[in-house]
């Protein structure tokens, strides 16, 4: 698949993600910046990896692979809490199963929070994203970021994905569900990564 150099393709199937990193490269100047769901025919890469790293960099290289000429950016994320022993951690967005919704998700980590019965600060968990940026089949950089938490008692807002209904940031009060997207926007462990990405595109000879 030949597509021009200015092209960003964004390796996710989470539209969720694609709209925040896109929002947050509104500077630069990408032809486009499109995502997996304009690929259909491409089969995604089983997540085999025990690390964000390790599967951030398996789906772009799976994706940089089929479009080499593009610029390729792949986000693996999810959320570690203390008391579960950093679960589910890589297994996010399979916490419930295979097949799992958000809300499922959701449901079982408020489950097994409750029956460790961590109350308030106990609570404590982290956002977790990796970025692997990878051109010509292979991968070139990579960034992380993260951002403390704990996880509420129940589910609160309507905004963002995943698991951002029970997630109360640090220093605030609300869950970035209930916060605004730029609110989220400025301190989200994917606004941290994509902080250190967007240094690396400034780098002319990155571009
Ligand atoms: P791709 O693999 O296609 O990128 P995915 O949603 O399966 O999409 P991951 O394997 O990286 O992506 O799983 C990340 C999961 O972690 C995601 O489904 C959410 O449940 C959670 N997550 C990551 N970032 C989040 C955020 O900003 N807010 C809420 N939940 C988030």
């Amino acid at each position: 698949m030949s597509l021009p150099s200015s092209t960003l393709v964004v390796a996710t199937h989470n539209a969720h993600k694609t709209g925040e990193i896109a929002a947050m490269l509104s500077e630069f100047s990408f032809q486009s910046i499109t995502d997996l769901k304009a690929f259909p025919n491409l089969t995604p890469p089983e997540e085999t990896g025990t690390t964000f790293r390790e599967n951030a960099e398996i789906k772009a290289l799976a994706a940089s692979n089929a479009m080499p000429d593009a610029l390729v950016l792949a986000d693996d994320s999810g959320i570690e809490v203390d008391a579960l022993d950093g679960r589910p951690g890589v297994w996010s967005a399979r916490f419930a199963g295979e097949n799992a919704t958000d809300a499922d998700n959701r449901a079982k980590l408020l489950t097994e929070l409750e029956a460790t019965g961590a109350r308030g600060k106990a609570r404590s968990a982290r956002f977790r994203c990796v970025l692997v940026v990878a051109r010509g089949g292979e991968a070139i950089a990579s960034f992380d970021g993260a951002v403390e938490g704990i996880v509420g008692n129940e589910e609160k807002g309507e905004g963002g994905f995943g698991y951002d209904s029970l997630f109360i940031p640090a220093g605030h009060c609300e869950t970035f569900a209930q916060l605004s997207e730029e609110v989220k926007a400025g301190m989200s462990h994917r606004a941290r990564a994509m902080e250190k990405f967007k240094d690396w595109l400034r780098e002319p000879e990155n571009r």
